[in-house]
């Protein structure tokens, strides 16, 4: 499940200093005799300790909601990686609590300062150079709480994926039509459209099952090149078929509308094989309604495998059947639903 599902709007530094100051401004003290001087004193130490609480416990927030990154599972600290570096969040996390901690020592030094003013007016002013001080704190790290808005708001659309249920991950080249596969297949609606790229992010799609449910992911399309090439967008797909994935079904496109080459495609789908041998691994040839009997041909001699189905996302042919083939074949998923099975409800 999303660690991230915690973390709250983030305000930047102009709205907690505006929220900081309004709050102190509209403090009043009850009515003494007290002599005016000591009246400004005891004002301006309340309006600061105002700031204080206002400001250093929401500070304090921003950064208690974030998880521990090396908690978390490998699959969402990958995820997060490709949006902001966990370096950057950490950096930028760790600089808060940095200006959190100034901030609480100019109130301190400030609030010693203020019992001893003598006037009304130094006692104003020792306020007014401590909100100062306060202001350019917060504006240094304005950037700071800017990466870490632009990661909270980012991390919590992650997907929610129960690691107990069977993923099955569709993959392959862009455009070869793995959206539309999982809009048939599954209650998810991603977006499907006739250039490379178009899914950016891993959308979660839910099947019934036998006795379970399962999960069908739609991930970014995958380019054939090493793996420290991969961009993030592709490292995302990656992260996906490493950590989740109980089946990977490789969507091939025999008829190179998709915009890439065969050969290409077919060695994605044996550098996937070898780089997560114990992964169950199915090659799917997509767009037979389009596809010439020699194209589909070629395509079953390059990868080598005996058998290897064939279907149309657009006229639906095949899909069904082919899907709950690959199910029915699949031995990590019949041992996940026994698993689950056995479980006492
Ligand atoms: N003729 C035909 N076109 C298809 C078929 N499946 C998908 N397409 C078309 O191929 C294009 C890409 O489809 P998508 O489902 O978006 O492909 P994708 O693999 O998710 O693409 P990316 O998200 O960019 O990686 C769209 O224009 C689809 O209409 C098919 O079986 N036959
Ligand atoms: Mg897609």
């Amino acid at each position: 499940m999303n660690p991230f599902t915690g973390l709250k709007y983030i305000p930047n530094t102009k709205e907690l200093l505006d929220v900081a100051f309004a709050r102190a401004s509209k403090i009043t003290l009850p009515k003494s005799k007290k002599r005016p001087y000591v009246r400004a004193r005891e004002k301006e130490i309340a309006k600061l300790n105002k700031v204080d609480d206002i400001l250093t416990s929401r500070l304090e927030e921003v950064v208690k909601r974030f998880p521990n990154f090396d908690n978390i599972h490998p699959f969402y600290r990958t995820l997060a990686d490709t949006v902001v570096t966990i370096d950057d969040i950490r950096q930028a996390l760790a600089s808060v609590t940095s200006a959190n901690r100034i901030i609480r020592n100019i109130i301190k030094e400030s609030n010693h300062k203020l019992r001893r003013a003598k006037t009304p007016s130094e006692a104003r002013n020792l306020r007014a150079s401590a909100y100062g001080r306060i202001s350019s704190v917060m504006r240094r790290i304005d950037s700071r709480l800017m990466v870490i808005r632009q990661a909270a708001l980012e991390y919590r659309r992650f997907p929610s994926v129960n690691l107990q249920l069977p993923v099955v991950v569709i993959a392959g080249f862009p455009n070869v039509g793995k959206s539309s596969l999982v809009t048939i297949l599954s209650t998810a609606t991603p977006e499907v459209a006739e250039y490379p790229f178009t899914t950016k992010k891993i959308s979660v799609g839910h099947i019934p099952l036998d006795s379970a449910e399962g999960q069908i992911l739609d991930v970014p399309g995958l380019l054939d090149r090493p793996m420290a090439d991969r961009n993030p967008i592709e490292q995302r797909a990656i992260a996906a078929i490493q950590y989740l994935a109980d089946v990977i079904i490789i969507l091939i496109d025999p008829t190179l509308t998709c915009g890439y080459e065969l050969p290409s495609q077919v060695a994605l789908f044996n550098e996937i094989r070898r780089t997560f041998p114990e992964v169950e691994l199915f090659p799917v040839i997509n767009k037979m309604d389009i596809a010439s009997p020699e194209e589909v041909q070629r395509a079953r001699n390059l990868i080598d495998l005996n058998d290897i189905p064939i279907i149309s996302t657009l006229t639906q042919e095949g899909v069904e059947h082919v899907f709950q083939e690959i199910l029915g074949e699949s031995e990590t998923i019949s041992k996940k639903l026994q698993t689950l099975q056995d479980q006492p409800h």
